[in-house]
């Protein structure tokens, strides 16, 4: 072992116990009806959002594990109109070629039910997006390191920020415009942030419709060993 590795510093753990099993079942049953609930959102309500809930959604999408604690993310909280409309643009241009000439017929059938196409009018229309970065490399004292699992780690913080976006009574829609790279040059971002996700925020438009999905059954997602 190499003997110039620091030690670690280990502090009480602050384990909030919950009181009893029928409290912890109706937590339990709590949460999985509020998350149950969520529905990808693609028609959004102009109706502003206090930027409060959105910092405090990212404070939270934070707190989530990462690899060797690297926290390899970045929130790019849009609101600005101009960058919106640039964005827009930008991603609507790529989606046209995908569903023109990228994506397989196999995909394409996939995604019929869910009747998205290249236009993406949500991008402007929601009053925030926020895009989320990997942090796929730092630099230290001048060296350059990897971050260690960034994708498994910023996916579940994307997953909390989804959480903690719906959990306030705000709707969301992950999108993934392909290939993202304009996001990096359009919002200004340094080439070791990778674009992960872009997520509009907001309310959902009056009467807004969605697909109608179902989702597994336990059975189908869990198996018992
Ligand atoms: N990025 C495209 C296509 C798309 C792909 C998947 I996989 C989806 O679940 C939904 C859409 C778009 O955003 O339209």
């Amino acid at each position: 072992m190499n003997e110039t590795l620091p030690k670690p510093n280990l502090v009480p753990l602050d384990f909030q116990s919950v009181s009893d099993e029928n409290e912890q079942k109706r937590r339990a049953d709590d949460f999985y009806r509020n998350l149950n609930n969520r529905r990808t959102v693609r028609e959004f309500s102009a109706r502003d959002v206090p930027f409060e809930l959105i910092e405090k959604a990212i404070l939270t999408a934070g707190t989530a594990p990462s690899g060797a604690h690297m926290q390899p993310w970045r929130f790019v909280v849009v609101r600005d109109p101009s960058v919106k409309a640039r964005i827009r643009e930008a991603a609507e241009k790529e989606e046209y070629e995908s569903y023109h000439n990228r994506m397989s017929e196999k995909w394409l059938r996939r995604l019929a039910p869910l009747g998205t196409d290249e236009h993406k009018p949500f991008l402007e229309i929601a009053p925030f997006l926020i895009v989320v970065f990997r942090i796929n490399s730092i630099v230290e004292n001048g060296e350059s390191e990897p971050t260690y699992y960034s994708q498994e780690s910023v996916g579940i913080a994307v997953g909390m920020l989804l959480a903690a976006l719906h959990n306030c009574g705000l709707a969301t829609l992950t999108h993934t415009p392909s290939p993202m790279k304009f996001l990096q040059e359009i919002l200004g971002r340094p080439k070791n942030e990778v674009p992960f996700v872009l997520i509009p925020v907001g309310y959902p438009a009056e009467n807004a419709k969605v697909p109608d999905l179902k989702r597994k059954p336990l059975a189908e997602i869990m198996t018992i060993v």
